[in-house]
């Protein structure tokens, strides 16, 4: 992909150097792709990989190489490579090394760095190399290590370590920031960098669940009366949908997700109650809040599932926790009552097993209040007049019914539409959104990465008129390598989500409201790209599926209605049973 194998046969040295063995690494770890923005404090690594038939993806921004990366390693589960130069690209990779850090998405982060004579130290001066930023300093926070090696010889145990520490456990990614010298340093001796499976697998299966606790669990289970589940992207990091179905089939349990979770339990399904929270269904909101036992898989219940009470959340209910992270039982903003800390997939094992054969429980009078609340509060919009987002969402998610589909958003009004109108399934159908971070700017690149990861399948990304913007000159990657991303622009000439909180709180909305935009269509034409405009909702099915159709890359400019909000929505002060505007 990077063309440069064709100009000139790349080195293989020998004896090796700091940057074989990193390349090395990536080939010991099934890096078929990395995902890079050049730079000479990294130029080392790009011979060696290519070298060793290592594909280099290059993105137009550091932020492209980061969250392409991302999305290969949400889609695959495993952790993918982003690597970019010293200084300005280390500080363009800093919001999806966040990203990856608050989604806990697998990523080994490799930043080039001045050589080791030039850096800055505790020298009492600001830089001392050229393109010299302290990137271990700036990655601490966002990143569950840091490792800068100072030897080649020290290089193969770090990157074998940053390889490692990013999928143990609760994922998330690691920097390896690689001085120039050692790059190029050759080895007098070879060392080894074989990956050492047997250890990095126990940290990633997790703790084992203390059994008394999955007893105590499941007798809680069997005398519930009005249960719940809320499942969080623990699920999807542990691979428990498999058990997490089975287990509210048996027990013909609702289950609602965090907007992460989606797709861990298909959202078509009868007993999907879609996402509650912030932006989610008033019905799973009522659900949870009147339910007598929640039991929350693999979630951390941040404030936008529960509100900003806590106090209040579930108040009714016995709440059950299931959690990888010990630091969130430990910390949790919401009470648990019986907590089980271990990997999700093995305790939804126990449960199971501790359940089945058990007599089916009779949930009757709780599946008929949750079906009027699903009739009363069923998400609808104003049919007619200007063009709605909705409509839109839903036709994407029927002409795609039969296709593997990744679904991708920006961050916004359209990423919740998206959330809760696309019918998602991982694997099959995932949702590829920035959850805590919530960074504008992840759609382009993700989708780009999205599809490189997963050539045969439909991407399509929604983003909104300003977050296109953000990443917009990651096109150029779709147009060279004309990738069939599908991007349909839900143009509300409008930072809507933002708009709508300044009008809710000083009825005026400076610097989000009625933005000039440009023309995206020529846009698009200027990269290649075909498009099609809309404004109104029975130009819908002709346009999408014309775009889904065209034989590569292709954009639907949606003109939709400036005026549409999110609403229901879960607002500061209120509990799950009224959201805004349904307490009135
Ligand atoms: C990088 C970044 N900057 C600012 C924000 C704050 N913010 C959140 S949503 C939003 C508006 C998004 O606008 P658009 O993409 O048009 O989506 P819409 O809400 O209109 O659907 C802003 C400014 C953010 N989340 N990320
Ligand atoms: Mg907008």
């Amino acid at each position: 992909m990077s063309g440069a194998a064709a100009r000139y046969t790349p080195r293989v040295a020998d004896p090796p150097n700091g940057a074989d063995v990193v390349a090395d690494a990536f080939v010991h770890h099934g890096i078929e792709r990395i995902h890079v923005f050049p730079g000479g404090t990294i130029a080392p690594i790009f011979e060696a990989a290519i070298a060793r038939n290592v594909e280099i993806f290059t993105a137009r921004h550091e932020q492209g190489a980061g969250y392409a990366a991302l999305a290969a390693a949400r889609l695959r589960g495993r952790p993918e490579v982003a690597m970019v130069t010293s200084g300005p690209g280390a500080t363009n990779l800093v919001t999806p090394v966040a990203d990856a850090y608050f989604d806990s998405t697998p990523l080994v982060a490799i930043t080039g760095q001045v050589a080791t004579s030039d850096m800055r130290g505790a020298m009492p001066i600001r830089q001392r190399g050229f393109q010299e930023v302290d990137t271990v300093s700036m990655m601490r926070p966002i990143t569950k290590e840091q490792i800068l090696p100072r030897r080649a010889e020290d290089v193969a145990q770090a990157v074998e370590r940053a390889f490692r520490i990013s999928a143990a456990g609760k994922p998330g990614p690691v920097l390896l920031d690689l001085p120039m010298n050692v790059q190029r340093e050759v080895l007098s001796a070879p060392t080894s960098c074989e990956p050492q499976h047997g250890s990095a697998e126990q940290e990633i299966s997790g703790a084992e669940p203390d059994a008394a606790e999955l007893d105590a669990i499941a007798a809680r289970i069997r005398s519930a009366s009005r249960p719940v589940i809320v499942a969080g992207q623990g699920v999807l990091l542990a691979r428990a949908q498999q058990e997490l179905r089975r287990l509210a089939i048996m027990r013909q349990i609702p289950v609602s997700q965090s907007l992460l979770g989606l797709g861990a339990f298909p959202t078509a399904h009868p007993l999907a109650l879609g996402y509650h929270g912030h932006t989610g269904n008033q019905y799973a909101g009522l659900a949870i809040h009147e339910a007598d036992l929640v039991l929350v898989f693999g979630s951390r219940l941040d404030v936008r599932q529960t509100g900003s009470l806590p106090d209040r959340f579930a108040p009714g209910a016995t709440i059950v926790r299931i959690e990888l992270d010990e630091g969130e039982l430990a910390c949790s903003r919401v009470r648990s009552d019986l907590t089980v800390h271990g990997d999700v997939r093995r305790a939804l094992t126990g449960l199971i097993s501790r359940l089945e054969g058990c007599p089916q429980p009779d949930l009757c009078a709780w599946h008929t209040r949750i079906d009027g609340w699903r009739k009363r509060f069923r998400l609808t919009w104003d049919a007619g007049g200007a063009l709605k987002p909705q409509p839109i969402v839903c036709a994407a998610s029927r002409l795609t019914a039969r296709q593997e589909v990744v679904c991708v958003t920006g961050v916004g009004s359209h990423q919740h539409w998206v959330a809760r109108h696309f019918e998602l399934d991982f694997p099959t159908r995932p949702l590829l959104t920035s959850g805590g971070h919530g960074a504008m700017g992840y759609d382009l690149p993700t989708a780009v990465g999205a599809q490189l990861a997963r050539p045969t399948s439909t991407v399509l990304c929604f983003v909104g008129d300003g977050s296109l913007q953000i990443n917009i000159q990651e096109l150029a990657a779709v147009a060279e390598h004309q990738l069939p991303v599908k991007l349909v622009v839900l143009d509300n000439h409008r930072l809507g989500i933002v708009s709508q909180f300044q009008l809710q709180n000083w009825d005026d909305d400076p610097t989000c409201g009625q933005k000039w935009n440009p023309d995206f269509l020529a846009i698009g034409a200027a990269y290649g790209i075909p498009g099609w405009r809309i404004a109104h909702e029975d130009e819908i099915e002709d346009a999408l599926a014309a775009a889904i159709a065209v034989d590569g890359p292709a954009l639907v400019h949606c003109l939709i209605d400036p005026h549409e909000d999110v609403s229901p929505m879960l607002l500061a002060g209120q509990t799950l049973d009224g959201m805004w505007p349904y307490r009135s």
